[in-house]
């Protein structure tokens, strides 16, 4: 019998890969971009609208729902999946990367993150042990292991202890994970921007052997150059035949450079975010809603989109929903931010299977370069 939860690649272009995740909950496209759902919710999008944007899998986190409304209840409830209405594939993030950004009062030692609730106050303790314990509850499809994600900038010191605590981490989760037949568990690459420390911690996680693997530890202000010069080797140091899911990135230029250095899944909040700030993107590049410009332009977003906000919304509609405050300025810009991640990964990955990832790119950055829309 196959396992229920397994990756196929289907097509290689260079170091890039497009394949398929098999899960229970349904199949993975890659390269694949996870919309964030990070409290139950895509903001400001019904599951369904999400899905229609081309999604495939959305990410939860264990930091979120664990302090509103309880991973216990979640668990009455029939799990996350029936919670929020959302039938496909749930990645969830294990929470120490959420704490170390958002809790109050945080205390790191060996044996986990003591923190302060930023909802509330109230006291808590995640271990590698507790959020394997919470991710279940939850009824996560990818669980990902607890780590720390190093600060940066961190000198070789402070970043081997700090991948060496996520290598011990790592171990825990993987015993307190257990064996969950359709569930899998993503072990995380820590080190910095250290070639050395990168080798090091895939090996270990290797050793221990996971699902598929995480890169961690980039974009948190290393800048582009730094980030890529670290996807020159990192996923190579990765196990071949698993996905590899590059956490938080990214802008759409971030992520065709990690597809092109051979990452399978991204997960970020910019489309969502931006959508309720008034950034857009299109294939021109970025375009700022609320600039006076737009206020009586009739043209859509962007003319090459098809998207629901583009077939039947003017940029001075959005413009003006965008300046009273009205819901669905963020409702359509969001739509339309995703369905533009989405059109990206699905132009990505028929460019790798027809073997023309680099024209592809060279086509992405020259549209970008054109004059102001
Ligand atoms: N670890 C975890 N979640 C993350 C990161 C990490 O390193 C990042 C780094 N960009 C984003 N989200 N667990
Ligand atoms: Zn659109």
């Amino acid at each position: 019998m196959t396992s229920p939860f397994r990756f196929q690649i289907e097509a290689r272009d260079g170091r890039a890969r497009r394949g398929r995740i098999f899960t229970p909950r349904g199949e993975i496209r890659t390269p694949a971009f996870m919309p964030v759902g990070t409290a139950a919710t895509v903001k400001a999008m019904m599951p369904e609208s999400v899905a229609a944007t081309g999604a495939d899998i959305i990410l939860g986190n264990t930091y979120h729902l664990m302090l509103r409304p309880g991973a216990e209840r979640i668990d009455r409830l029939g799990g996350l999946h029936r919670f929020m209405n959302w039938g496909k594939p749930i990645l969830t993030d294990s929470g120490g990367f959420q704490v170390m950004s958002l809790a109050e009062l945080r205390k790191l030692t060996e044996e986990g993150v003591r923190f302060s609730s930023h909802v509330d106050g109230s006291r808590h303790l995640l271990t590698p042990e507790s959020s394997m314990e919470i991710q279940r509850q939850l009824g996560s499809d990818i669980v990902m292991a607890f780590d720390e994600c190093t600060p940066y900038p961190a000198d070789e010191r402070t970043a081997r202890q700090s991948m060496e605590l996520s290598m011990r981490w790592a171990l825990r989760s993987r015993e307190a994970f257990g064996d969950r037949p359709g569930h899998a568990l993503f072990g995380i690459q820590q080190g910095s921007v250290y070639p050395e420390l990168r080798a090091e911690s895939a090996e270990k996680l290797t050793a221990i052997g996971f699902e598929g693997y995480a890169i961690g530890g980039l974009a948190v202000g290393e800048g582009q150059d730094q980030m890529f010069g670290v996807l020159d080797y990192a996923p190579g140091m990765l196990p071949e035949d698993r996905p590899r899911y590059l956490m938080g990135v990214g802008k759409p230029d971030d992520i065709v450079g990690a597809v092109e250095r051979g990452v399978d899944m991204f997960d970020c909040v910019l489309p969502t975010r931006s959508g309720r700030t008034g950034q857009a993107f299109t294939r021109r590049g970025p375009v700022n809603i609320k600039n006076a410009r737009h206020a009586e332009d009739p043209r859509p977003l962007d003319p090459d989109c098809s998207c629901p906000c583009c077939a039947a919304y003017s940029r001075a509609y959005l413009h003006h929903v965008f300046k009273a405050g009205e819901i669905i300025a963020s409702m359509l810009m969001t739509w339309h931010n995703l369905h533009y991640y989405q059109e990206l990964m699905a132009g990505l990955r028929r460019a790798i299977g027809e073997g023309r990832l680099t024209a592809y790119a060279a086509a992405f950055h020259a549209q970008r370069a054109e004059e102001d829309i």
